[in-house]
């Protein structure tokens, strides 16, 4: 039989963790990351995730429990630890027993706590080595090296920099994160170290995502240069595709607005992007990777082409002793 991955991904210790026929993760990405997602993702042989996000914890469990409906095959479920409703989310992760935790944009102590005890595998994502090390004292099962070109609350580094030396510095596997949307991008992250991957981008433009269409086809249209981070000032950092909003905040950034004022000005314009599908006014938060993706497909079939594409570039690049003088 034709094997859909290279040996190391095969054997990789995030595959093992995760329980999934794949090493890769699919990003917990707010409005994004619902039940229907999760479970594409899940079925099609990654970890799909279900973005806690600010949702109340009573939307929650109903996607996690909907999930379970969809999927018998382990999900997971993302903190986002800025959110004033992070504790209800860890507590429903231990009511249901959801198997695997991310955690993003912060600390991850409390999570890890909380969750370790019971089993649950919890993998924070870090975006510089300080994090990925106190993440692996407190207990982290593996770590998410996100460098910059992510879509969404971003750190400094970029992909390239940050997960060899993550790998470096500590012993659980690295899975990477930020600018992987190809089998190029999976071939690349195992060769800086990581032993997994996580995209997000790339199923904002699947069949199953329920995102507004003209969100999905603005990042279809999305070139090189068309994201922007915005918000350095007010040490929350965002990537998204360039539009009104961005231009806005840009100016305001500029005119040395207060935090208070870009912060309110940015109330509610996630979902007007994701869900409202507002081109002109909404977040549209894309990594940088929305230029390499170019189609809407079902997620297995992602999922499936990553790895197949992945171990193809691997081969050619070590040089197929098969295809030799024969
Ligand atoms: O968290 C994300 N991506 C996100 S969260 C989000 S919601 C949001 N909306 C508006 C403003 C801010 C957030 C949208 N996208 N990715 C994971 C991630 N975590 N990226 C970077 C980090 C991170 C950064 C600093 C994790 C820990 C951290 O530690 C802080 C410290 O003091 O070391």
């Amino acid at each position: 039989m034709e094997e859909k991955m290279t040996e190391s991904m095969r054997n990789s210790r995030v595959r093992k963790l995760l329980g999934t026929e794949y090493p890769l993760l699919q990003g917990g990405m707010a409005w994004v990351a619902n039940a229907r997602l999760a479970a594409a993702v899940s079925n099609g042989g990654g970890l799909g995730i279900i973005a806690a996000a600010a949702m109340p914890p009573d939307a929650l469990e109903r996607e996690i429990s909907e999930a379970k409906t969809l999927t018998g095959r382990p999900f997971g479920l993302n903190i986002m630890l800025m959110s004033p409703t992070a504790a209800d989310a860890m507590e429903l992760a231990a009511k249901h027993r959801v198997p695997v935790v991310t955690t993003g944009a912060g600390i991850p102590g409390k999570v890890l706590e909380r969750l370790k005890p019971l089993g649950t595998v919890v993998i924070p994502v870090v975006a510089s080595v300080a994090l990925a090390r106190r993440a692996e004292k407190q207990g982290a099962d593996a770590v998410i090296a996100e460098g910059m070109e992510s879509g969404g609350h971003v750190g400094e580094l970029t992909t390239m920099v940050l997960v060899p030396q993550v790998a470096s510095a500590v012993k659980v596997p690295v899975i990477a994160a930020g600018g992987i949307a190809d089998g190029r991008g999976v071939a690349a992250a195992f060769a800086l170290g990581a032993e997994g991957v996580q995209l997000g981008t790339r199923f904002v433009c699947c069949a199953e995502c329920t995102a507004h269409e003209n969100f999905k086809q603005a990042i279809l249209r999305a070139r090189d240069r068309d994201t922007a981070v915005t918000g350095q000032s007010t040490g929350h950092p965002v990537r998204c595709l360039r539009n009104k909003l961005t231009a806005e905040f840009e100016k305001m950034e500029y005119d040395h607005a207060s935090i208070e004022d870009i912060e309110r000005f940015g109330t509610g314009k996630l979902r007007g992007g994701v869900i409202d599908g507002d081109l002109e006014w909404g977040s549209l938060m894309a990594g940088q990777s929305a230029g390499m993706v170019n189609d809407i497909r079902p997620a297995a079939e992602i999922v499936e082409s990553l790895f197949a594409e992945a171990k193809t570039v691997l081969e050619k690049l070590w040089g197929s002793p098969n295809k030799q003088g024969s």
